[in-house]
Protein backbone atom coordinates (compact mmCIF):
# COMPACT_ATOMS: atom_id res chain seq x y z
CA UNK A 1 0.00 0.00 0.00
CA UNK A 2 1.39 3.54 -0.74
CA UNK A 3 0.95 6.49 1.77
CA UNK A 4 -1.36 8.15 0.18
CA UNK A 5 -3.59 4.73 -0.02
CA UNK A 6 -3.06 4.27 4.08
CA UNK A 7 -3.82 8.04 4.05
CA UNK A 8 -7.42 7.70 2.30
CA UNK A 9 -7.95 4.64 4.64
CA UNK A 10 -7.22 6.52 7.99
CA UNK A 11 -9.24 9.33 6.61
CA UNK A 12 -12.53 6.93 6.70
CA UNK A 13 -11.47 5.13 10.15
CA UNK A 14 -10.57 2.03 9.22
CA UNK A 15 -8.50 0.72 11.57
CA UNK A 16 -6.50 -1.36 9.54
CA UNK A 17 -5.38 1.14 7.02
CA UNK A 18 -4.56 3.31 10.94
CA UNK A 19 -2.34 -0.01 12.10
CA UNK A 20 -0.76 -0.21 8.85
CA UNK A 21 0.28 3.37 9.35
CA UNK A 22 1.61 2.97 12.77
CA UNK A 23 3.55 -0.01 11.99
CA UNK A 24 4.77 2.17 8.78
CA UNK A 25 5.74 4.97 10.74
CA UNK A 26 7.24 2.75 13.71
CA UNK A 27 9.36 1.07 11.46
CA UNK A 28 13.26 1.34 11.89
CA UNK A 29 14.09 0.26 8.10
CA UNK A 30 15.07 3.27 6.07
CA UNK A 31 13.23 2.22 2.89
CA UNK A 32 10.03 2.69 5.07
CA UNK A 33 10.97 6.34 6.00
CA UNK A 34 9.94 8.33 2.68
CA UNK A 35 6.70 7.16 2.83
CA UNK A 36 5.91 7.44 6.41
CA UNK A 37 7.10 10.45 6.65
CA UNK A 38 4.70 11.29 3.51
CA UNK A 39 2.74 9.75 5.39
CA UNK A 40 2.57 12.33 8.34
CA UNK A 41 2.45 14.81 6.25
CA UNK A 42 -0.54 13.94 4.71
CA UNK A 43 -2.23 13.68 7.81
CA UNK A 44 -0.83 16.50 9.71
CA UNK A 45 -2.78 18.94 7.20
CA UNK A 46 -6.01 17.15 8.28
CA UNK A 47 -5.16 16.67 12.48
CA UNK A 48 -5.87 19.28 15.34
CA UNK A 49 -9.08 17.94 15.84
CA UNK A 50 -8.74 15.54 19.07
CA UNK A 51 -8.46 16.06 23.05
CA UNK A 52 -5.15 14.52 24.20
CA UNK A 53 -4.88 12.81 27.51
CA UNK A 54 -1.74 11.51 29.09
CA UNK A 55 -2.79 8.84 32.05
CA UNK A 56 0.13 8.12 34.11
CA UNK A 57 1.18 6.87 37.31
CA UNK A 58 3.60 4.03 39.02
CA UNK A 59 3.03 0.30 37.65
CA UNK A 60 0.06 -1.34 39.11
CA UNK A 61 -1.81 1.78 40.03
CA UNK A 62 -4.57 0.63 37.88
CA UNK A 63 -3.78 3.18 34.85
CA UNK A 64 -5.22 0.44 31.82
CA UNK A 65 -8.52 -0.15 34.02
CA UNK A 66 -8.95 3.70 34.50
CA UNK A 67 -8.89 3.99 30.76
CA UNK A 68 -10.96 1.12 29.60
CA UNK A 69 -13.84 2.50 32.20
CA UNK A 70 -13.26 6.12 31.19
CA UNK A 71 -12.83 4.89 27.50
CA UNK A 72 -16.23 2.85 27.80
CA UNK A 73 -18.05 6.27 28.82
CA UNK A 74 -16.80 8.46 25.97
CA UNK A 75 -17.64 5.16 23.46
CA UNK A 76 -21.14 5.36 25.34
CA UNK A 77 -21.66 8.55 24.76
CA UNK A 78 -20.77 8.28 20.64
CA UNK A 79 -17.36 9.72 21.30
CA UNK A 80 -14.32 7.60 19.47
CA UNK A 81 -11.04 6.88 21.58
CA UNK A 82 -7.60 5.96 20.31
CA UNK A 83 -5.80 4.47 23.42
CA UNK A 84 -1.48 4.04 22.88
CA UNK A 85 -0.47 2.15 25.43
CA UNK A 86 2.90 2.80 26.50
CA UNK A 87 4.10 -1.16 27.86
CA UNK A 88 7.61 -0.52 29.33
CA UNK A 89 7.82 -4.35 30.05
CA UNK A 90 6.87 -5.41 26.31
CA UNK A 91 10.52 -5.37 25.32
CA UNK A 92 11.62 -7.94 28.54
CA UNK A 93 8.46 -10.37 28.43
CA UNK A 94 6.52 -10.18 25.85
CA UNK A 95 3.36 -11.14 27.41
CA UNK A 96 2.69 -7.85 29.02
CA UNK A 97 1.07 -6.54 25.32
CA UNK A 98 -1.42 -9.08 25.79
CA UNK A 99 -2.25 -8.71 29.40
CA UNK A 100 -2.33 -4.82 28.37
CA UNK A 101 -4.89 -5.58 25.81
CA UNK A 102 -6.91 -7.81 27.95
CA UNK A 103 -7.23 -4.90 30.47
CA UNK A 104 -8.99 -2.72 28.46
CA UNK A 105 -10.99 -6.39 26.50
CA UNK A 106 -14.58 -4.33 26.77
CA UNK A 107 -13.31 -0.91 25.10
CA UNK A 108 -11.58 -2.91 22.13
CA UNK A 109 -14.35 -4.61 21.10
CA UNK A 110 -16.05 -1.12 20.60
CA UNK A 111 -16.27 -0.09 17.12
CA UNK A 112 -15.34 3.68 18.62
CA UNK A 113 -11.88 2.68 19.74
CA UNK A 114 -8.39 1.76 18.76
CA UNK A 115 -6.34 0.56 21.04
CA UNK A 116 -2.37 0.25 19.94
CA UNK A 117 0.06 -0.79 22.43
CA UNK A 118 3.48 0.63 21.21
CA UNK A 119 7.11 -1.60 22.55
CA UNK A 120 9.03 0.95 24.64
CA UNK A 121 12.10 1.19 22.89
CA UNK A 122 13.10 4.95 22.38
CA UNK A 123 13.24 6.23 25.46
CA UNK A 124 12.63 5.80 29.00
CA UNK A 125 9.29 5.28 29.54
CA UNK A 126 8.74 4.48 25.93
CA UNK A 127 7.06 7.65 24.63
CA UNK A 128 9.41 9.15 22.09
CA UNK A 129 9.12 11.11 18.63
CA UNK A 130 7.03 8.17 17.38
CA UNK A 131 4.61 8.49 19.69
CA UNK A 132 4.29 11.74 18.50
CA UNK A 133 4.04 10.88 14.40
CA UNK A 134 1.69 8.15 15.33
CA UNK A 135 -0.79 10.99 17.56
CA UNK A 136 -0.82 12.54 14.21
CA UNK A 137 -2.18 9.28 12.84
CA UNK A 138 -4.85 9.08 14.78
CA UNK A 139 -6.00 12.72 14.96
CA UNK A 140 -6.43 12.48 11.25
CA UNK A 141 -8.52 9.39 11.34
CA UNK A 142 -10.72 12.10 13.33
CA UNK A 143 -10.74 10.07 17.37
CA UNK A 144 -12.34 12.75 19.64
CA UNK A 145 -9.49 11.33 22.36
CA UNK A 146 -6.34 10.16 21.97
CA UNK A 147 -5.65 8.63 25.17
CA UNK A 148 -2.02 8.15 26.31
CA UNK A 149 -1.09 5.63 29.16
CA UNK A 150 2.71 5.68 30.26
CA UNK A 151 4.39 4.77 33.46
CA UNK A 152 5.83 7.81 35.49
CA UNK A 153 9.65 7.37 35.50
CA UNK A 154 12.75 9.49 34.24
CA UNK A 155 11.93 11.38 30.59
CA UNK A 156 8.36 9.72 30.20
CA UNK A 157 6.61 12.28 31.71
CA UNK A 158 8.06 15.34 30.28
CA UNK A 159 7.57 13.35 27.11
CA UNK A 160 4.06 12.78 27.99
CA UNK A 161 3.32 16.86 28.57
CA UNK A 162 3.94 17.67 25.40
CA UNK A 163 2.01 14.87 23.64
CA UNK A 164 -1.03 15.92 25.62
CA UNK A 165 -3.31 18.54 26.49
CA UNK A 166 -4.23 17.13 29.62
CA UNK A 167 -1.90 15.17 32.35
CA UNK A 168 -3.44 12.95 35.15
CA UNK A 169 -1.56 11.05 37.59
CA UNK A 170 -3.21 7.77 38.67
CA UNK A 171 -2.77 7.34 42.30
CA UNK A 172 -2.32 4.28 44.68
CA UNK A 173 -4.66 4.50 47.67
CA UNK A 174 -1.23 5.27 50.65
CA UNK A 175 0.67 6.91 48.01
CA UNK A 176 0.55 10.03 50.19
CA UNK A 177 2.61 8.42 52.57
CA UNK A 178 5.50 8.01 50.33
CA UNK A 179 5.13 11.51 48.68
CA UNK A 180 8.83 11.59 48.45
CA UNK A 181 9.11 8.82 47.08
CA UNK A 182 6.80 10.15 44.15
CA UNK A 183 8.94 11.68 41.47
CA UNK A 184 8.59 15.91 42.39
CA UNK A 185 8.90 16.60 38.68
CA UNK A 186 5.72 14.41 37.82
CA UNK A 187 3.44 16.03 40.69
CA UNK A 188 4.35 19.73 39.48
CA UNK A 189 3.18 18.75 36.02
CA UNK A 190 0.21 17.00 36.85
CA UNK A 191 -2.99 18.69 36.31
CA UNK A 192 -5.28 16.14 37.81
CA UNK A 193 -5.17 13.91 40.26
CA UNK A 194 -6.83 10.63 40.49
CA UNK A 195 -6.82 8.74 43.52
CA UNK A 196 -7.79 5.03 42.45
CA UNK A 197 -9.18 1.79 43.72
CA UNK A 198 -11.36 3.89 46.06
CA UNK A 199 -13.80 0.37 47.14
CA UNK A 200 -13.73 -2.08 49.64
CA UNK A 201 -10.68 -2.07 52.36
CA UNK A 202 -9.17 0.58 50.26
CA UNK A 203 -11.13 3.70 51.12
CA UNK A 204 -10.11 4.85 53.95
CA UNK A 205 -6.54 5.38 52.78
CA UNK A 206 -8.03 6.56 49.50
CA UNK A 207 -9.42 9.40 51.01
CA UNK A 208 -6.38 10.01 53.69
CA UNK A 209 -4.13 10.36 49.88
CA UNK A 210 -6.42 12.87 48.69
CA UNK A 211 -6.48 15.04 51.77
CA UNK A 212 -2.24 14.70 51.22
CA UNK A 213 -2.18 15.37 47.54
CA UNK A 214 -5.26 18.67 47.88
CA UNK A 215 -2.64 20.12 50.20
CA UNK A 216 0.15 19.78 47.33
CA UNK A 217 -2.35 20.60 44.58
CA UNK A 218 -3.39 23.46 45.91
CA UNK A 219 -0.43 24.99 46.94
CA UNK A 220 -0.39 27.67 44.16
CA UNK A 221 -3.70 29.85 44.96
CA UNK A 222 -4.44 30.36 41.57
CA UNK A 223 -3.92 26.18 41.02
CA UNK A 224 -7.16 24.40 39.10
CA UNK A 225 -5.86 21.28 39.61
CA UNK A 226 -7.90 18.84 41.40
CA UNK A 227 -7.81 15.32 43.19
CA UNK A 228 -10.61 12.98 42.36
CA UNK A 229 -11.53 10.14 44.14
CA UNK A 230 -12.11 6.91 41.77
CA UNK A 231 -13.01 3.78 41.78
CA UNK A 232 -13.07 1.85 38.10
CA UNK A 233 -14.48 -0.97 39.87
CA UNK A 234 -17.73 0.93 41.21
CA UNK A 235 -17.45 3.39 38.58
CA UNK A 236 -17.16 5.83 40.91
CA UNK A 237 -15.66 9.26 40.11
CA UNK A 238 -16.51 9.04 36.52
CA UNK A 239 -18.74 12.10 36.51
CA UNK A 240 -16.00 14.59 38.17
CA UNK A 241 -13.29 13.30 35.91
CA UNK A 242 -15.79 14.18 33.30
CA UNK A 243 -16.51 17.73 34.67
CA UNK A 244 -12.92 18.48 34.98
CA UNK A 245 -11.94 17.77 31.64
CA UNK A 246 -14.51 19.96 29.85
CA UNK A 247 -13.72 22.71 32.41
CA UNK A 248 -9.88 22.31 31.46
CA UNK A 249 -11.02 22.58 27.56
CA UNK A 250 -13.26 25.36 28.06
CA UNK A 251 -11.93 28.40 26.00
CA UNK A 252 -8.84 26.74 24.94
CA UNK A 253 -7.74 26.41 20.89
CA UNK A 254 -6.81 23.18 19.93
CA UNK A 255 -4.39 24.63 17.21
CA UNK A 256 -2.68 26.82 19.80
CA UNK A 257 -1.98 23.35 21.64
CA UNK A 258 -0.81 21.69 18.06
CA UNK A 259 1.47 24.65 17.17
CA UNK A 260 3.15 24.24 21.04
CA UNK A 261 3.21 20.78 20.55
CA UNK A 262 4.84 20.60 16.82
CA UNK A 263 7.35 23.09 18.12
CA UNK A 264 8.36 20.59 20.40
CA UNK A 265 9.00 17.32 19.02
CA UNK A 266 10.20 19.30 15.67
CA UNK A 267 12.45 20.61 17.44
CA UNK A 268 13.39 16.88 19.06
CA UNK A 269 13.45 15.75 15.64
CA UNK A 270 16.13 18.50 14.41
CA UNK A 271 18.86 18.11 16.92
CA UNK A 272 18.43 14.52 16.70
CA UNK A 273 18.76 14.87 12.69
CA UNK A 274 21.69 17.27 13.25
CA UNK A 275 23.35 15.18 15.76
CA UNK A 276 23.04 11.74 13.33
CA UNK A 277 24.58 13.95 10.46
CA UNK A 278 27.48 15.73 12.28
CA UNK A 279 28.15 11.83 14.08
CA UNK A 280 28.18 10.29 10.59
CA UNK A 281 29.91 12.66 8.69
CA UNK A 282 32.63 12.79 11.07
CA UNK A 283 32.51 9.06 11.74
CA UNK A 284 36.20 8.34 11.30
CA UNK A 285 37.89 10.81 12.68
CA UNK A 286 35.78 10.69 16.24
CA UNK A 287 36.64 6.72 15.95
CA UNK A 288 40.49 7.77 15.36
CA UNK A 289 40.48 10.02 18.69
CA UNK A 290 38.39 7.08 20.52
CA UNK A 291 41.19 4.79 19.85
CA UNK A 292 44.26 6.74 20.60
CA UNK A 293 42.42 7.66 24.00
CA UNK A 294 41.70 3.64 24.32
CA UNK A 295 45.76 3.10 23.77
CA UNK A 296 46.60 5.60 26.57
CA UNK A 297 47.99 8.96 24.87
CA UNK A 298 49.59 11.09 27.28
CA UNK A 299 46.96 14.17 26.83
CA UNK A 300 43.64 13.35 25.74
CA UNK A 301 41.58 16.28 26.62
CA UNK A 302 43.24 18.70 23.67
CA UNK A 303 42.70 15.46 21.21
CA UNK A 304 38.91 16.55 21.77
CA UNK A 305 38.90 20.46 22.23
CA UNK A 306 41.37 20.59 19.47
CA UNK A 307 38.82 18.17 17.29
CA UNK A 308 35.63 20.84 18.20
CA UNK A 309 37.71 23.93 17.78
CA UNK A 310 38.34 22.60 14.16
CA UNK A 311 34.49 21.57 13.61
CA UNK A 312 33.48 25.04 14.88
CA UNK A 313 36.28 26.97 12.50
CA UNK A 314 34.87 24.74 9.44
CA UNK A 315 30.83 25.29 9.99
CA UNK A 316 32.03 29.15 10.50
CA UNK A 317 33.78 29.33 6.99
N1 LIG B 1 -9.84 -2.56 43.93
C1 LIG B 1 -9.55 -2.01 42.75
N2 LIG B 1 -8.62 -2.58 41.96
C2 LIG B 1 -8.33 -1.99 40.78
C3 LIG B 1 -8.97 -0.81 40.34
N3 LIG B 1 -8.48 -0.46 39.14
C4 LIG B 1 -7.55 -1.41 38.85
N4 LIG B 1 -7.46 -2.33 39.83
C5 LIG B 1 -6.58 -3.52 39.85
O1 LIG B 1 -5.22 -3.11 39.88
C6 LIG B 1 -4.41 -4.02 39.13
C7 LIG B 1 -3.59 -3.26 38.11
O2 LIG B 1 -4.47 -2.65 37.16
P1 LIG B 1 -3.98 -2.11 35.77
O3 LIG B 1 -5.10 -1.34 35.21
O4 LIG B 1 -3.39 -3.17 34.95
O5 LIG B 1 -2.80 -1.14 36.23
P2 LIG B 1 -1.72 -0.38 35.33
O6 LIG B 1 -1.38 0.85 36.08
O7 LIG B 1 -2.21 -0.23 33.95
O8 LIG B 1 -0.52 -1.40 35.37
P3 LIG B 1 0.79 -1.42 34.43
O9 LIG B 1 0.36 -1.10 33.03
O10 LIG B 1 1.32 -2.79 34.58
O11 LIG B 1 1.70 -0.36 35.01
C8 LIG B 1 -5.36 -5.02 38.49
O12 LIG B 1 -5.35 -6.20 39.24
C9 LIG B 1 -6.72 -4.35 38.57
O13 LIG B 1 -7.77 -5.25 38.66
C10 LIG B 1 -9.99 -0.23 41.20
O14 LIG B 1 -10.61 0.79 40.92
N5 LIG B 1 -10.21 -0.87 42.38
MG1 LIG C 1 -1.35 -0.82 32.09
Amino acid sequence: MTAREIFEGIRKKDRLALSKGVTLVESLRDEDRSQALELIGLCHREAMQSRRIAISGSPGVGKSTFIESFGLSFVGKGESVAVLAIDPTSSISKGSILGDKTRMEELSRSELAFIRPSPNREEAGGLGISSYEISILCEAAGYDYILIETVGVGQSEIAARYLCDLFILILQPGAGDELQSIKRGIVEIADLFVVNKYDGSFREQAEKTRLRFLAEATRDEVSTREVILYSSIRHYGLEAVATFIEGFYEGKNLRDLTKRRDAYWLSKKLEKGIVELCLKRHRQEIDRIISMIEQGVDDPFPLVRDFLTDLDTASNR
